[in-house]
Order: structure tokens, then C-alpha cells, then sequence
């Protein structure tokens, strides 16, 4: 299905107000609709939060402020973040999808490929998961604080969301059709969306390591999100659900899901959504570099912990202060510490954990620290029992596309 694009509210103003003076009409009237225009994430997207970030809004892309996010353990739809590379025609509201009529295909290097109406993914045994949802570009405006910009949506922490999915897993779907994977043929599972590109750009589609048993044994065929039919723009009414994986490997509207041997040469899966395997020196390496031997996709997300309390500037008592937030890794194993410093890194609290009920949740991180007057920076990194922990400088992994932030977090606050 092509997408009918229309025109934003902006260029609507824009357009009309031109004609309008062009013809001499009320041009008061146009200029002050035309100061008013830039649209609220509840114009952009239907029934979301007028308080979102609107960081795009042709396809929509919106971003949850902290203060916000850290309301709630499971981030409602009105306030999950969106990220649309292209959308699914009349997919930007909060409504949902019909199972009824919507049509998976799973072909490639199978047996048996099958076509599977989504109605019939209610049948089979249901699984439900917590966990992180990040694009991997969450955090990308620090690469302009900490090395140098690069190009792409300028996120903040608000890139990210705790949901709640369910839906039969891919395996028992395999199983059930006999489809049959040719293995070990078949080394990747690439799944297209029903979107598609409005303009001439290719068309969003991702590879996932089918060698990996986080991706055969945990992919699940998802129809609710947060207990409900998926709202159409979060990819309903069937999502791909990888825990652990990065958002973008998360695909919405599953059309097809093909067996390969080989990953896409797709853009978006390179050289989008890649990171270089060495570091390289930032502005002097280009996306036109990529390979799929220098390079790897956003697949596993790399560990992080987020400051939720106090905010970056804000404005403190001096005395107890309690820093608060969450971290998360790619699930594999749990957070094992979060430490937070005062002092530039020379020394180091161990911080209080809350682990979620799986290790693809968040887990609350809680420390209290007494802070002396003046300006203090506060500092937190978090370690996972595989000993993965976060650089204290996130720019020593600059990369083209800004992607896979995950720099130590370090806030700015005033106490008085
Ligand atoms: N079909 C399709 N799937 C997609 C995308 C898209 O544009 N089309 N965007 C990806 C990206 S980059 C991210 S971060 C997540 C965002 O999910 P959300 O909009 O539900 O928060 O969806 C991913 N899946
Ligand atoms: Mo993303």
C-alpha cells in the first residue's frame, strides 16, 4: 500500500497563507494561523501526549521527556516514544488494527513457506514480556557533547520505553506450519513491514542473526502491547518482538519474514543502523565506509543506566539528595552494579538495586548522596554480571549515524 503523504499542518499554513496574500486576502489572519502552526505530538500522532517531543512530523517522530518517563514502570501508549522511518497508511494514531485480513508470509529458505492470516496467531499458546524498548539512536545528541555531532534526529534519553508485549512465539509458529528452516543454510530472519517509503527511498527492512538464541527462542509474533491490540503506529497488528534487540530490529506491520543466507543489502540495514566494529576517528570515517566485514547492525542493546532524579539543571537542597533512574542491558544477564560519583569519576557509591521481574526490564537504581553547596556534576555507569560496563566518556565510540550511545551518564546540578 502506498501512502497518501498529504500535507503537514506547516506546509498547509504555509501554502494557504501565500495564496492568501498572493490574492490579497486577510493576510493578518493567515500570518498569526502561521505563528501558531508548529503542530503538538497529538496532531502528529492521534491520542498521543500533547507534551511529547515532536522531533519530526511527516512520519512522526516523538520523544518522551524525563519527567514524563519516569511516572510510570510501564511507559503508557499516550507517551511511548515514536520512531517512523515511513508509515503504514492511515497508521498514525493510538487505534488499533484488525488481525482480520492481515496477511504474514514467511518464505525464503523454508520447506514449506506458509501464509498465516494474523486471526490465527490468537490460537496458539500466549507469551508475554517486559522490557526495554530504545531506538538505537536514543542519546545521539551527547556524541555533539562529548565528540562531535552527527547527523540524524538529535535524541536525548527519550528515546526509549518500557512495554509490555505478547503474542505466540515465532518457533511454535514455525512448528505449527511445518514451514521448516533450512538450516544451516538459513542465517538470518529479515522481516518487512506492510509501510512503505513515500518517496523514492528504499524500502525499511531488517536482518536479525537467526544463529542467535535470543532471536530463535525469544522472537514473538506480537498482537497486544500493554495488554491491548497494538496501536496502529507502535506496528500493529503484528510486531516482531525481539527482546533485548535494539527498537528498529522491533518491526512493525510484519508483512513477510524471509530466511536467508545472507543479511539484506538494504539501506537501512547498511549502511543504516550499523556501527563500525574498531573505533574510528569521529568526522574522518562515513557512512559511504561501511562493509559488512568492518561493521555490525544494532542488534544487541549495549548497557546503560539513565538518571531519572534529579533532572540535568535542576535545582537541589543541599544535604540528602536521593539520585534515582533505571539501567538496562541487552537482557542476557542481569545489571550486576550501578555506581554514581561526585567527583569526576575518582570515586565511586555503590547504588541500591530494584532488578524488574525479567532481565529485559529496567532495573531502579536508588543511591543517596549528600551534596555540598555550589555546582556538582553527578555521574552514574552501570556494570551487568558479564563485566560490560559503560565508557565514562561515550564519545570514544563516535560513529557516523550517532547510534548505541551509551556514554556514563552525567548530569549537571545546582545546590543551594
Ligand atoms: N515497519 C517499520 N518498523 C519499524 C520502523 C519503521 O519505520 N517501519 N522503525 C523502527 C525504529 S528505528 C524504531 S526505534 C522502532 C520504534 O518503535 P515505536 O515507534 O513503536 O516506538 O520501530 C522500528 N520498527
Ligand atoms: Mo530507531
Amino acid at each position: 500500500m502506498k501512502e497518501n503523504k498529504g500535507m503537514d499542518r506547516r506546509e498547509f499554513m504555509k501554502r494557504t497563507g501565500a495564496t492568501a496574500a498572493m490574492l490579497g486576502l486577510f493576510p493578518s489572519v493567515f500570518n498569526v494561523a502561521r505563528a501558531q502552526a508548529k503542530p503538538t505530538a497529538d496532531q502528529v500522532i492521534k491520542g498521543k501526549d500533547p507534551r511529547l517531543i515532536v522531533h519530526n512530523t511527516s512520519t512522526g517522530v516523538l520523544e518522551t521527556p524525563l519527567e514524563l518517563l519516569r511516572e510510570h514502570e510501564i511507559t503508557p501508549k499516550e507517551l511511548l516514544y515514536v520512531r517512523n522511518n515511513q508509515v503504514l497508511a492511515g497508521g498514525k494514531t493510538l487505534e488499533p488494527i484488525p488481525l482480520k485480513g492481515w496477511f504474514i508470509e514467511i518464505v525464503g529458505l523454508v520447506h514449506r513457506p506458509a501464509k498465516i492470516e494474523a486471526t490465527a496467531l490468537k490460537e496458539f499458546p500466549q507469551h508475554e514480556v517486559t522490557m526495554v524498548l530504545q531506538c538505537s539512536g536514543n542519546g545521539r545528541g551527547f556524541f555533539a557533547k562529548y565528540s562531535k555531532k552527527t547527523s540524524g534526529t538529535q535524541w536525548k534519553h527519550g528515546g526509549m520505553g518500557q512495554t509490555v508485549w505478547k503474542g505466540p512465539k515465532l518457533k511454535d509458529v514455525l512448528e505449527k506450519y511445518k514451514v521448516e528452516v533450512y538450516e544451516p543454510a538459513a542465517k538470518f530472519l529479515t522481516a518487512n513491514g506492510r509501510d512503505e517509503p513515500s518517496g523514492k527511498k528504499p524500502d525499511f527492512e531488517h536482518s536479525l542473526p537467526w544463529t542467535d538464541p535470543y532471536v530463535r527462542e525469544n522472537a514473538i509474533l506480537a498482537i497486544e502491547m500493554n495488554g491491548e491490540p497494538i496501536p496502529a503506529v507502535h506496528g500493529g497488528p503484528v510486531r516482531l518482538i525481539v527482546p533485548g534487540y535494539y527498537g528498529t530490529m522491533n518491526v512493525k506491520w510484519v508483512g513477510t519474514l524471509r530466511f536467508e543466507a545472507h543479511e539484506t543489502y538494504n539501506y537501512n540495514q547498511i549502511p543504516r543502523y550499523r556501527v563500525p566494529l574498531y573505533p574510528v576517528e569521529p568526522g574522518k570515517f562515513s557512512k559511504k565506509d561501511y562493509t559488512f566485514d568492518n561493521s555490525r547492525p544494532n542488534w544487541h542493546q549495549k548497557i546503560k543506566a539513565v538518571i531519572f532524579a534529579p533532572l540535568d539543571g535542576e535545582k537541589v537542597s543541599a544535604g540528602l539528595v536521593r539520585v534515582k533512574g533505571v539501567a538496562f542491558n541487552d537482557g542476557v544477564v542481569p545489571i550486576e552494579q550501578v555506581q554514581v560519583s561526585t567527583d569526576m569519576g575518582k570515586t565511586w557509591t555503590t547504588a541500591a538495586l530494584k532488578p524488574g521481574k525479567s532481565t529485559f526490564e529496567w532495573t531502579y537504581f536508588e543511591a543517596p548522596l549528600v551534596l555540598k553547596k555550589g555546582e556538582v556534576e553527578i555521574w552514574v555507569r552501570a556494570v551487568d554480571k558479564l563485566g560490560r560496563a559503560q565508557p565514562l566518556d561515550g564519545g570514544i565510540h563516535w560513529n557516523p549515524s550517532g547510534y548505541e550511545w551509551n556514554g556514563a551518564d552525567r548530569i549537571k546540578v545546582t545546590v543551594s
